[in-house]
């Protein structure tokens, strides 16, 4: 069955654009995909390191959830991931955000992703997929932080594909 997932993607290490154009790349292997806008987001965590750039794919896949997540671990390999510490700096990193309406639990995977609702970087590129995009009975548009968000649009949604 198709599923309509949401992957946020981050990478504040190396040629970063380019490491998210890539990723996209191997994201559209899986499925079809439409991608947000690219935002420039301060560390969340350790301030002394470098500003993220942050996305948001919107993916339709055949996938079921850990299968999907051995994908997503796999192009983090591929593009030589580093993590250096918790919520440190890293290569790149793809974090699977939502998947249809299920919850998911378990050791490899908690979904709807824990950070969603107090991370800017997360809700306007998800916003930018789906204006009218709802969580646990919130509209996401909705929220506080999407009025007090702190990201910087470095690109429009073409700047994956151009
Ligand atoms: N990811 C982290 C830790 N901190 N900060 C921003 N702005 N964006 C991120 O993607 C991010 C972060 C660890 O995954
Ligand atoms: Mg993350
Ligand atoms: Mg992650």
């Amino acid at each position: 069955m198709m599923v309509r997932s949401y992957i946020g993607l981050g990478s504040n290490l190396g040629d970063s654009e380019q490491i998210l154009r890539e990723a996209v790349e191997k994201l559209a292997t899986l499925g079809s995909v439409q991608v947000s806008s690219l935002y420039q987001s301060p560390p969340m965590g350790p301030q002394d390191q470098p500003h993220y750039l942050n996305a948001v794919v919107r993916l339709d896949t055949m996938l079921e959830p850990l299968p999907l997540l051995d994908q997503l671990q796999q192009f983090e390999q591929d593009a030589g991931r580093v993590r250096l510490r918790r919520w440190g700096e890293r290569t790149l990193d793809l974090d699977l955000l939502i998947y249809g309406h299920e919850q998911i639990q378990n050791e490899r995977l908690t979904v709807p992703h824990i950070g969603i609702l107090d991370r800017d970087f997360v809700i306007i590129p998800l916003l930018d997929l789906d204006a009218h995009l709802q969580l646990n009975g919130h509209s996401l548009k909705d929220l506080e932080l999407v009025q007090q968000a702190n990201l910087t649009v470095i690109a429009d949604q073409s700047w994956a594909t151009a």
